[in-house]
């Protein structure tokens, strides 16, 4: 069984998780041979067993920059992990077991006990399989997985691969045109986890508002042995615990819908629209036998929310939104893109100091706890998929994009935090090819959700683009004074009024200023306002927000992104020094002059608009 679901694996009076994070074992396949762990079939043993090369690697985490080797930081190709574990003798009773990895850079094919379990492409989404006739119950057990961190030209995104003659002989070097560092590993949390055999496998809520009622419509998908036999019954519990909605539905073909009705519901706000951020109650899903008895358990949060949009405006609770916040990665130093919860905790402490209600997940789907936050917190999330200037557009890419959508909407399709899906950052969008591929990914997501617009970030110029049409949004990027016009601070303030009024213009759409900012060396300062220093990018923004605050009166200005959140790293190119610099925060989550003007900003906005 390998389910339609990817609910995040979660205890329960049904379900039991453990955790498989730790040290694993680690080898990197020899540049020369590169195949050779599949020839010699790695996965039959342990690592440690097989080459004294063997090493251990933190997981999760990105494994580039763990070690003091360079060629390890670089190596384009695969790696091996893996790892043994316990599996209690109660769990191989009654019992599916599955395995679940949140995310694996880029591709990833997995053993249990050297049986091939699974395959999957794209990283930053989770897979998982059922692994329940392959595990020792009682007894050891061990999983190994081969990593690829190879990008391609119809990888998502892409990349291309070259051989190069270097002092040790011939090698691979990966080259790609995106702007941050290729950070490969398993990236986030590896769980095994139990689901009785007769469980629910997916949960769909769509919420809504009628007078002071809110609406929460619920689809369930769930496998049983024996069809139309179970019902499914629902309760909606506020953060107090107390039971506010009922309802209870039967199984048809394995699926089954219901309506829950909350009077007086409490609505998810975004932060600092509302003294209760976040509001979540918790939609408690109970599968039961046809003699009454539980089958398995699940609880989801839910927050009840509206969005609207127009030619000009966004709405959420039927009232209109400005959305001010970043663009930012997961990056930081050691552990790359490895998921690490201090951090995701200082950066929304970060984010809630400055007074941002939003920001864009540029340019890849971030870890579920990363979400679950925004969530939480009441922060308006602009859902990217992994696509990052797409070009050369072909058929199999096309698919594979699609796929990344597809993945992305099943896991986030019912956080409340999500109010839009961007479906790539800056493709070349002036070919009649761009046109007809955007058009079939638009096509593709309004078919798996019409409950969000769909945006996409665009540096072409407005006059060649061919694919805003196919958007609900218009965001657009542009770097005034930095890479156009460079250092000329007089050239900011009109060209992005202007250019934000032609995207208008020409599509008639709501638009979005979705990157601005300026590369800037902490501790650099430079008065009047240089390139680079403290002084030029705060100056910058300045000029910026002059533009803004015009734009705003215009009626369909709906928001502004700086780039980036934070200072991160790139690949190794002259232009870049020790990565991007455009962080309003340094990458060890410093203020930057920048940040506290920003945060002055974002305030006072809030208590403007709210
Ligand atoms: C962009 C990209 C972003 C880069 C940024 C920059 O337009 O979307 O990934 O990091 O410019 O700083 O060049």
């Amino acid at each position: 069984v390998s389910g339609k679901g990817i609910l995040y694996p979660k205890q329960s009076e049904t379900r039991e998780t453990m955790s498989l994070d730790g040290l694993w074992n680690f080898l990197v396949s020899p540049i020369t041979d590169p195949l050779v762990g599949f020839r010699e079939t790695w996965y039959r043993d342990d690592l440690v067993n097989i080459n004294s090369d063997t090493q251990l690697m933190p997981v999760p985490s990105s494994y580039n920059d763990i070690t003091e080797d360079g060629h390890l930081r670089d190596h384009v190709g695969l790696v091996w992990y893996d790892r043994t574990f316990f599996v209690p003798s109660s769990w191989g009773i009654d019992k599916r077991v599955w395995l679940r990895f949140s995310s694996v850079s880029y591709a990833a094919q997995v053993w249990i006990n050297g049986d091939l379990v699974m395959n999957h492409e794209i990283g930053h989404l989770p897979f998982q399989k059922e692994v329940t006739s392959l595990l020792n119950y009682g007894g050891v057990n061990r999983v190994t997985v081969a990593c690829d961190n190879t990008l391609l030209q119809d990888t998502v995104p892409q990349g291309i691969v070259s051989e190069a003659d270097t002092d040790r002989g011939k090698k691979l070097v990966q080259s790609y045109t995106f702007d941050f560092f290729n950070y490969g590993g398993i990236h986030r949390p590896v769980t095994l986890y139990t689901t009785p055999i007769d469980y629910l496998d997916d949960i769909t809520v769509h919420t809504d508002i009628e007078g002071g009622t809110g609406i929460i419509k619920c689809d369930l998908t769930f496998v049983t042995e024996v069809q139309n036999s179970t019902t499914c019954v629902l309760k909606l519990l506020d953060n107090e615990g107390y039971e506010v909605a009922y309802g209870v539905c039967n199984d048809s073909n394995y699926s089954t819908s219901v309506e829950l009705t909350v009077p007086g519901a409490r609505l998810w706000w975004p932060y600092l629209m509302n003294p209760r951020p976040g509001y979540l109650y918790t939609l408690q899903v109970e599968l039961k036998s046809a003699e009454g008895d539980t089958l398995d358990v699940y609880r989801l949060p839910v927050g009840i929310r509206t969005l609207k949009w127009t030619n000009s405006s966004f709405f959420i609770n039927n009232r209109p939104v400005y959305l001010h916040g970043f663009g930012r990665h997961e990056d930081s130093d050691i552990r790359g893109k490895g998921l690490d919860l201090p951090l995701v905790m200082k950066d929304y402490n970060l984010i809630k100091w400055i007074g941002a209600n939003a920001y864009r997940t540029s340019h890849y789907p971030y870890a579920d706890e990363i979400m679950d936050l925004a969530d939480q917190m009441g922060i308006m999330i602009i859902d990217e998929c992994p696509s990052v200037d797409t070009d050369a557009f072909s058929f199999l890419l096309l698919e594979k994009h699609k796929d990344s959508l597809t993945e992305l909407i099943r896991r986030d399709k019912n956080r409340p935090s999500v109010i839009a899906w961007s479906i790539a950052n800056e493709p070349r969008t002036q070919t009649q090819a761009a046109d007809e591929y955007f058009g079939a990914v638009a096509r593709h997501v309004r078919n798996l959700d019409r409950s969000r617009p769909i945006t996409m970030s665009i540096a072409r110029w407005v006059e060649e683009d061919r694919a805003g049409k196919h958007v609900d949004i218009i965001s657009f990027n542009r770097y005034n004074a930095w890479y156009q016009n460079t250092g000329k601070l007089d050239m900011i303030t009109n060209k992005v009024i202007a250019e934000a009024r032609s995207w208008h213009a020409k599509y008639n759409k709501p638009v979005l200023m979705s990157e601005y900012g300026a590369d800037t060396q902490e501790g650099l300062h430079l008065q009047p306002g240089y390139v680079w220093s403290e002084e030029f990018q705060v100056e910058l923004m300045s000029r910026h927000f002059k533009a803004f605050d015009a734009l705003r009166k215009e009626g369909w200005f709906i928001g502004e992104f700086i780039w980036n959140f934070a200072d991160f790293k790139t690949a190794q190119v002259y232009t870049r020094v020790g990565g991007n610099k455009k962080g309003i925060f340094t990458r060890n989550r410093q203020p930057k002059a920048a940040a506290h003007h920003l945060r002055k900003r974002y305030w006072a906005l809030s208590q403007e608009l709210h």
